[in-house]
């Protein structure tokens, strides 16, 4: 059976290019919800409907796993969607474990959606792992929604990445976490904007090695010689799904198409 990826929209691609890349035998299913993004800004109990209703609709693929690729959506539904379906899920890993690894100043920084900052998830990690480490979480509330309607590098994503790290630049914070699934889409040009002075952490390699011990311990692994197949499905826009997988992904091996809920 495949594993089951999804996000509001194609931030969550971010995740299935490092799983596709750790797992190449496996086969995925990605479903994202774009007629219902940005739900960063969104109450609790709307994000928590909205992703049961995209768990349910991969749980009748049928899947063998379930990874939730975005960030917001694991915050606020991850025990309500573990509850809801019969399959491991797995939410985004934090990052922060790296990003306190390579800080030299041990002031980290996190940029995320607002209803992710509210959580204090990012702080609450990082102080697990070192009770030391001071963190700076800034909200960016109008990034990821700006990235689903295909700003990469125009002025407008320019302007608001601007906006969101000079409250950043303006601290003793060398390395950021991505905290938005959206965010490693426009990875370089925040690195373009800050000059090289902050080191950006993608999480998706942590949340691979999540995926990796919860295969390896339910015995979910697909045998080595199968070659992996990846169906993307979105609520509503396919272009912009389309253009970014097509940059990583084997497209002989690809569907993509539309998908009601
Ligand atoms: N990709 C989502 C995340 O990681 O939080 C955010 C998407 C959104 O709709 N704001």
């Amino acid at each position: 059976l495949p594993i089951g990826v999804f996000d509001s929209g194609v931030g969550g691609l971010s995740v299935l290019k490092v799983l596709q890349e750790q797992f190449p035998n496996e086969d995925f299913v990605y479903i994202g919800d774009n007629a219902n993004n940005p739900v960063g800004n969104r109450s609790d109990d709307e994000i928590t409907a909205l992703a049961c209703r995209i768990a349910d609709a991969l749980e009748n693929q049928p899947v063998k796993l379930i990874v939730i690729a975005c960030n917001t959506f694991t915050v606020v539904a991850l025990d309500a969607v573990r509850e809801r379906v019969s399959v491991p899920v797995i939410g985004v890993s934090q990052g922060v474990k790296s990003a306190i690894a390579a800080s030299k100043s041990n002031t980290i920084g996190i940029m995320a959606t607002v209803a992710t900052v509210n959580s204090h998830i990012h702080k609450h990690v990082a102080l697990e792992v070192d009770h030391e480490v001071l963190v700076w979480e800034q909200p960016c509330p109008e990034l990821a929604g700006l990235i689903e309607q295909g700003h990469l590098d125009d002025y407008s994503v320019r302007d608001v990445c601007s906006e969101y790290l000079q409250p950043l630049l303006s601290r003793e914070i060398d390395v950021v976490v991505l905290g938005c699934t959206h965010f490693p889409f426009v990875q370089s040009l925040l690195e373009e904007l800050t000059e090289g002075r902050i080191r950006f952490i993608d999480p998706a390699f942590e949340t691979s090695e999540l995926v990796r011990r919860t295969l390896a311990g339910n015995d979910l692994f697909n045998p080595q010689e199968t070659s992996g197949s990846v169906n993307l499905y979105f609520t509503k826009d396919i272009a912009l799904g389309d253009t970014l997988s097509a940059s990583f992904l084997d497209t002989s091996r690809r569907t993509i198409e539309y998908i009601t809920l």
